[in-house]
């Protein structure tokens, strides 16, 4: 091995997990209070041991006074999401960002690896400020929602212990596994849909409910109390059978009213 430094050599890689970890922690709350949802569920990061840095060197046969440039992910952070939709949004948010620039991507969420591991990484170059200057570094971002990440952390569990030896069977069954995370992620996305098709509605129902309010008042304000009373108790039959469509009449039915109120004229 040669003389390097090691501790000196990772020392802007550990600064650059620990300002990571704090900018994603905190545009996960900032996004929570904005937007009461985050894409971000969880955050972690670790830097590369020494061996393990070694190892992938020799691997991809980088020479050992070319690390920073060759191994791109002696830094590492990870975002846990809980929707698959969640890994673009935050993709795009990284993207947007001026602290960090964005080299290049692998799309693993598209193109599965044969193992089945599933997650979206970035390679981004980050700029650390030390105390001999500013230094850029490369990091990895993986991003990816809860069940992959369950499905990666055994997998890679199970891999690290047994390497090569790992049975064909066991191999076929973690293929398996991936493919059920797989179905759980699409499964918690379809439900996600229902859900907010369900807000939506909802919320669509509560506008023409206002709607309607707002313009039998104005009836009120033309003097025209016999039609707005009339109009009143027509809401109040839809709002018992919770009758869009006739809602939707009534709101149009109001429109023309208050256009006539307006002219002055009578129905
Ligand atoms: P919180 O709000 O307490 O969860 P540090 O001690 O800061 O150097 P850190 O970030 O604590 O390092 O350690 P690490 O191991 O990199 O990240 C672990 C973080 O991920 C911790 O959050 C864990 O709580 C969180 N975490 C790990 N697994 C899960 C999980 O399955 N679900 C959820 N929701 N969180 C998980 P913090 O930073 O302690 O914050
Ligand atoms: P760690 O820190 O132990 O997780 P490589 O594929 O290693 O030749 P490259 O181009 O860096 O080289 O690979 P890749 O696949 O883009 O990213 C490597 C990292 O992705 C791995 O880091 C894993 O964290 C993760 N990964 C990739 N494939 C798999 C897989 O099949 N199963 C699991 N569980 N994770 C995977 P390291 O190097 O393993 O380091």
């Amino acid at each position: 091995m040669d003389g390097r430094d090691w501790k000196k050599f990772l020392l802007p890689y550990e600064q650059t997990i620990e300002e990571l970890k704090v900018k994603f922690k905190t545009l996960r709350g900032e996004l929570k209070s904005r937007e009461e949802y985050s894409p971000i569920e969880f955050v972690t990061g670790r830097v590369k041991k020494i061996s393990s840095i070694l190892d992938k060197a020799k691997r991809l046969n980088v020479p050992v006074d070319q690390l920073e440039t060759g191994i791109e992910d002696i830094a590492g952070i990870r975002i846990m999401c809980q929707f698959v939709e969640d890994i673009q949004w935050l993709a795009e948010l990284i993207h947007a960002r001026q602290d960090m620039k964005v080299v290049y991507e692998k799309d693993y969420i598209e193109n599965k690896k044969e193992s089945g591991y599933r997650s979206y990484h970035l390679i981004i170059e980050y700029p650390v400020q030390t105390a001999l200057g500013m230094k850029h570094v490369l990091a990895e971002i993986q991003i990816r929602t809860l069940a992959m990440n369950f499905w990666a952390t055994i997998e890679h569990s199970l891999n690290y212990k047994y390497k090569e030896t790992l049975p064909d069977e066991v191999r076929t069954r973690l293929s398996k596994a991936a493919e059920a995370a797989y179905l759980l992620d699409q499964e918690m996305s379809s439900i996600r849909d229902e859900i907010m098709e369900a807000q939506k509605l909802f919320e669509d129902n509560s506008n023409l409910v206002n709607k309607v309010l707002n313009y039998i008042q104005e009836l009120y304000f033309f003097h025209r109390f016999r039609e707005a009373a009339q109009f009143q108790l027509r809401f109040n039959e839809i709002w018992e059978k919770d009758d869009v469509r006739a809602l939707t009449e009534l709101i149009q039915d109001l429109e023309t009213a208050i256009v006539r109120a307006k002219k002055g004229e009578h129905a």
